[in-house]
């Protein structure tokens, strides 16, 4: 039996309500709750985040699959599950179908989330870090898939750069060439996930989710090619990892990733919890902190972007 297209993502009563009113609704992917943040700590920052648009008077739109259903809008129980279960796979956008076929549950990647959102209409997603190239890329040829589906699909992410654990001038690189817009939000220099500033330029500037909903109406003015605007929104440096720490830590984790031949899917999960235990935690708080910024400023984006579409 064909699925019938409009119900892939599955909304939730509280997503769909919003849309139909053009109400501002943000969505926000689960690989960071299920397998990016340790337990149990990782269900408090699912509900946290989820709390965290709502006070801005946003909807929180949290994708995921279960038993091989796409969502965005999860409940309580859905939420509960993506963050305790061991089945909880981690799906890139190319997982999508298989898992659907399979019945099977897994939480989404930037990649499968941008394009699940996309797909049911949301416009604003928040996010930690995305994926991008990884430092052995010449040895590997390991680059995320978030940064060709992003090159492909319309959607505003606000994230604190790219992790990184991550070859940052060679992704940021990759972007240009894929044409995907990077913009700073009050900063000229593109955020280093942990830490504020990776040290790279940006070449755009904003100060104001205005100015940001701004730029994707012009986005859609053009018409051109349906990529995303990144939002890079940096950790306020008085919550930033302390970048000695950081360099060293990584360092180490980097060799023992490699001695240890992780590849694919796990290098990431790999390195962001050798990080945060050779860290005493303290990489932990830095990305919170900085996830949390990204989701209080993506609420305000799509707030300003439900109140230009209402014009
Ligand atoms: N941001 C975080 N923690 C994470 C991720 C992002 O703060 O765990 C996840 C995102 O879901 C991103 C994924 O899409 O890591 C990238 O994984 P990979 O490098 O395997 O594409
Ligand atoms: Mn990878």
């Amino acid at each position: 039996m064909p699925l019938h297209s409009s119900a892939v993502p599955v909304l939730s009563e509280e997503v769909r309500e919003a849309m139909a009113r053009q109400r501002p609704v943000v969505a926000l992917e689960s690989t960071i709750l299920a397998h990016g943040l340790p337990r149990p700590r990782n269900l408090l920052v699912g509900t946290e985040l989820e709390a965290l648009v709502r006070s801005e008077g946003a909807v929180p739109a949290t994708v995921a699959v279960l038993d091989g259903v796409p969502y965005a809008g999860l409940d309580k129980d859905q939420l509960e599950r993506i963050a305790g279960d061991d089945a909880v796979r981690k799906l890139g956008h190319r997982d999508l179908a298989p898992a659907m076929a399979a019945g099977a549950s897994g939480a989404t990647t930037v990649s499968a989330t941008a394009f699940l959102a996309a797909r049911a209409g949301l416009r604003v997603f928040a996010t930690g870090g995305l994926g991008g190239v990884h430092r052995e890329w010449t040895r590997t040829q390991d680059e995320s898939a978030d940064l060709a589906l992003l090159a492909r699909t319309r959607i505003t992410v606000v994230c604190a750069g790219v992790k990184s654990i991550l070859d940052v001038p060679a992704t940021l690189q990759r972007l240009e060439t894929l044409g995907v817009g990077v913009i700073g939000y009050g900063t000229d220099r593109f955020p280093g996930f942990y830490l504020a500033s990776s040290g790279e330029p940006v070449d755009w500037t904003v100060h104001t989710p205005g100015e940001v909903a701004g730029v994707m109406a012009a986005q859609d003015a053009l018409d051109g090619p349906a990529s995303a605007l990144l939002v890079a929104n940096p950790v306020p440096v008085a919550k930033q990892l302390d970048p000695a720490l950081h360099d060293r830590v990584l360092a180490e984790a980097l060799a023992e990733a490699r001695e240890r031949g992780v590849t694919g899917q796990a290098v990431t999960p790999f390195l962001l919890e050798r990080l945060v235990t050779h860290t005493g935690g303290a990489s932990l708080e830095a990305n919170l902190a900085a996830v949390r910024g990204n989701v209080r400023l993506a609420a305000r984006i799509a707030a300003a972007w439900a109140e230009r579409a209402a014009r």
